[in-house]
């Protein structure tokens, strides 16, 4: 109570941050939250998994902590943007898919920094419509975003900008920290575009990208046997369901001259998009490299099986996507070193996550939305050298829901009670004891691209329960310490009986807890059912 009057008073006597900065430093970090699009912690080098290097995203984990079992709570764009400002569920911040309006006007963890004294900026990807509250100052790209010369709405104006996507938004976001208000603490947002599909690198990264093969998930040939419907039914495959041209960048002609057809109808206009943008030296740079690939893949279609022709698009896919991780992983670089080089890097917070997982490959997948374990989970890397140690892993179960909590509470503020997400902070300085043992998902976008089925479900260290529901009415049960890749619905098995019966009772716990219900459920559906 009393610390807490003498801030009241400070407040009110000084209304500037001076005192707090020099005097509490600790009190009130700065925090760069940086967070990038689809980003698979499968692509990240620290997780282990071998695809690529990322030294500089690596830095964190190795300098901070990282989370392997980080998730969230719907594997969407926007609806994931919505619960980490919010600190609620889809189904409470009424962005439940990236149709839905999303509410500025509700309240939302920036406002409450700005509120007390903080500095607020938001840069790159936030996928909603509507000038964005709580934000001193605002850059950000139209929808989905583009990755060559793209148009950015700068607090309010569009702009086009030359130059590629990922470094833009690190230029941007740098320049505004050198330009901030010494005398205050900030938070800027720093949401990279990359790398969502269509999957475009930086140039300086084709010729590096394209040149490697990489390793195949052992189940990218998944027939979906021992699932139900919905895993069978989904449209994210990467040998049915990608783009040939905006895609594997085959083309429009070529793909005429070899009988491809579009599988979306704006595939060849995706293609012819993305690189209308380029100028003509960027469109020779990329044809250098594309075009051998091209003839190449020319010579030998005819002859290919369907399993070449899967492996071929696998690995277009993953160059690509990798490529595109290169710039993202440079921007974080450049970051930490500006922190670095301005005396920051101590007292700044720097949070690397991902909007959602994303299949690479996984059960033949590309995209995310299934509560699986691939989409589920998120990556989550944090360095704060004033209060976490350095070279922490952490298997909590921790959820974008808990970003908005965990910052307010760095930041030495009240978290709104009507938030749903909890402080990390004490996980990390082994102040928390106690952390929840499951996580709840809901999922809703459908009918919809990819075709993934309204579910929703809930996740304990060992165990996942998801009921599909809509069009099908279906459970499965997996168990993730036997079976960690999802292969086998084991809800009829005899021997798991006591299991579901638990995580029944788990689920039905967590969707009074969380405040959802069947009813939420019927609120939320399409209007007309197609
Ligand atoms: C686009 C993509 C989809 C993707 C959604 C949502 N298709 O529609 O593959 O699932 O965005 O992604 S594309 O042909 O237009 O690229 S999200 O990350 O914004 O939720
Ligand atoms: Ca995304």
């Amino acid at each position: 109570l009393h610390h807490y009057i003498l801030t009241f008073t400070l407040y009110t006597l000084v209304p500037s941050w001076a005192l707090a900065q020099k005097g509490h430093a600790k009190k009130h970090p700065n925090i760069v939250y940086i967070m990038s699009d689809d980003h698979g912690y499968q692509a990240i080098s620290a997780y282990g998994y071998g695809l690529n290097e990322t030294p500089n995203i690596d830095r964190l984990a190795k300098e901070g902590a990282i989370f392997t079992r980080a998730t969230v709570t719907n594997s969407l764009c926007a609806p994931s943007r919505a619960v980490l400002l919010t600190g609620k569920h889809s189904y409470m911040n009424g962005k439940i898919d990236n149709e839905a309006k999303f509410d500025w006007n509700q309240d939302n963890f920036a406002k409450i920094l700005q509120k007390n004294g903080y500095q607020t900026a938001l840069i790159g990807k936030i996928h909603m419509d509507g000038l964005p509250q709580g934000f001193n100052h605002s850059a950000v790209l139209i929808d989905q975003g583009e990755y060559y010369n793209p148009n950015f709405i700068i607090n309010g104006v569009k702009q086009q900008i030359q130059g590629y996507v990922s470094d833009l938004t690190t230029d941007m976001t740098l320049d505004w920290i050198a330009k901030r208000d010494t005398s205050k603490p900030f938070c800027v947002l720093y949401h990279q575009k990359a790398p969502h599909r269509e999957w475009l690198p930086a140039l300086r990264h084709l010729q590096q990208y394209t040149s490697k093969t990489y390793k195949e998930p052992n189940n990218l040939f998944d027939t979906y046997e021992g699932r139900g419907t919905a895993a069978k039914t989904a449209e994210m495959n990467i040998l049915k369901h990608m783009n040939w041209a905006g895609d594997n960048k085959i083309p429009p002609a070529l793909m005429d001259e070899l009988g491809l057809k579009e599988y979306l109808s704006w595939d060849k206009a995706a293609f012819n998009g993305n690189l209308g943008r380029m100028t003509a030296a960027q469109r020779a740079t990329w044809d250098s490299i594309y075009n051998p690939i091209m003839a190449d893949f020319k010579m030998k279609y005819h002859n290919m099986s369907k399993e070449d022709l899967m492996r071929w698009r696998y690995q277009r896919y993953m160059q690509d996507y990798l490529g595109t991780v290169a710039a993202v992983d440079d921007g974080v670089g450049r970051l930490l070193e500006f922190l670095k080089d301005n005396g920051l890097d101590e007292n700044t917070i720097v949070i690397y996550t991902s909007d959602q997982g994303f299949y690479l490959g996984e059960h033949g997948w590309f995209d995310k939305r299934f509560m699986y374990e691939e989409s589920l989970r998120t990556p989550l890397l944090i360095r704060y050298p004033a209060e976490i140690k350095a070279g922490q892993s952490s298997k909590a179960l921790v959820q974008n829901l808990d970003f908005a909590p965990t910052i307010l509470d760095y930041a030495g503020l009240t978290i709104p009670k009507d938030m749903q997400g909890k402080s990390f902070r004490g996980l990390l300085n082994g102040k928390e004891k106690q952390w929840r043992d499951a996580v709840y998902y809901t999922y809703y976008e459908y009918p919809s691209i990819h075709m993934v089925k309204r579910h929703y479900g809930i996740r304990t260290e060992r165990y996942k329960l998801i009921h599909f529901y809509y069009d099908k009415d279906e459970w499965e049960l997996y168990d993730l310490e036997k079976d960690p890749q999802e292969m086998q619905n084991v809800y009829n098995v005899q021997a798991y009986q006591n299991v579901r019966e638990e995580m029944h009772h788990k689920l039905d716990e967590a969707r009074a807890y969380y405040k959802d219900s069947d009813e939420n459920d019927k609120k939320f559906l399409p209007k007309v059912k197609q």
